[in-house]
């Protein structure tokens, strides 16, 4: 009798011990990456544009919300003309790496930035892609875990691949909303790596995040008043917007950006107007109201300008998704001039009112001076 209720004990305990294993969060998976013996060095800048699975920095957004800095619990020293700063990792560069500073496998080191937006997809350069020979004999990561403000969120699990990878957070919702000052603190921990045939130096090439977008048909107004699509547009166009008093303004678009999504919501309403975005990019509703397009249902209302540059909202009548790889559009930069402006600013593309994420952030720096 004794020897059996020992048995049950080992045997409760030993459950216990395998459930207290289990990862309590979620693994999120990276994809692309796909890249073998990369020499960038060697490619022209339009070259690596149209690879798939190397992004440049004219998809990239910084992941910090107020100066584009990433915190590094530690760095390894330079060597000769080579620094392997934290900002390595945000500099549009492949060739160039943050690499942790411990003389081990640096598990436990972090980096950490500020983050300010809804973040739906962090795309990840993993290693040292100076060359195929630097990437090999330095250590890659394999497992990050990612926790916002001090709570563990999940894990990422890279692929031991050149090129770069895309993180789907969408699921996570990673948002500042609820966070102090509107401004989470994202920390992304090394828990396991890639052992480099050389070195116990494990690298970091590239992080940033990929925007909230709107397909590449979307219509622009311009200050003729013409109508330009947004993959058409060209440095210098002068674009209409709207300020939080529907007073029109005009932008210069000084630098647009593009990126690739795998899905988006096409939305179209009663009186046919449509506006084909990503789920996580906000739109505005009945009241003014600013909403994220994943939120929308059948009873809502789309708020638009006509060309009499009047407010109007008009029903949604429906919600398609779209789950092709598509190429989407985001100002990168824009010139505002000397407009006296009542903030938050937002877009118009088909006539539909939106928010986006350059403008979010400038909103945000705008109102919190
Ligand atoms: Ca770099
Ligand atoms: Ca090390």
């Amino acid at each position: 009798m004794k020897k059996r209720f020992i048995f049950i004990l080992s045997l409760l305990t030993s459950i216990l011990a395998v459930s207290a294993q289990k990862p309590s969060i979620p693994i999120v998976y990276a994809e692309g990456g796909e890249g073998k013996n990369v020499v960038y060095r060697k490619l022209t800048k339009t070259e690596r544009d149209e690879i798939p699975g190397y992004v440049w920095g004219d998809c990239s957004n910084c992941l910090s919300a107020t100066d584009c800095n990433i915190r590094a619990s530690s760095t390894l020293p330079s060597q000769g003309s080579a620094n392997y700063a934290a900002k390595n990792m945000q500099d549009d560069d492949p060739t160039t790496a943050w690499v942790e500073g411990q003389t081990d496998y640096g598990i436990g080191q972090y980096i950490e930035f500020k983050n300010g937006r809804t973040l739906n997809s962090i795309t990840i350069l993993n290693g040292y892609q100076k060359s195929p020979k630097s990437f090999i004999e330095n250590s890659r990561v394999k497992t990050l875990r990612v926790s916002e403000n001090g709570i563990d969120r999940c894990l990422i699990r890279l692929k031991d691949e050149m090129g770069a990878q895309y993180i789907n957070t969408d699921k996570l919702r990673f948002e500042y909303n609820g966070s102090e000052n509107g401004i989470a603190n994202l920390r992304f921990t090394i828990v396991e790596v890639y052992q480099g045939m050389k070195y116990k130096d494990v690298a970091i090439s590239e992080i940033f995040a990929q925007g909230c977008c709107v397909s590449g048909q979307s219509k622009i107004i311009l200050h003729n008043n013409n109508e330009k699509e947004f993959h058409h547009l060209s440095s210098g166009d002068s674009i209409k917007f709207i300020d939080n008093q529907n007073k029109i303004i005009y932008a210069t678009a000084v630098e647009t950006g593009s990126i690739m999504h795998d899905l988006l919501l096409k939305i179209t309403t009663e009186n046919g107007n449509n506006i084909t975005l990503t789920p996580g990019h906000y739109v505005y509703t009945s009241g003014g109201k600013k909403i994220q397009a994943r939120h929308l249902t059948l009873s809502d209302s789309l708020q638009l300008i006509n060309s009499q540059e009047s407010i109007y909202w008009d029903k949604i009548y429906s919600i398609k998704k779209i789950q092709n790889p598509t190429k989407t559009y985001y100002f990168k930069k824009l010139d505002f001039g000397n407009y006296n402006i009542a903030w938050p600013v937002k877009a118009v593309f088909n006539n539909v009112v939106t928010d986006d994420e350059y403008l979010d952030k400038i909103n945000w720096i705008k109102g919190n001076k």
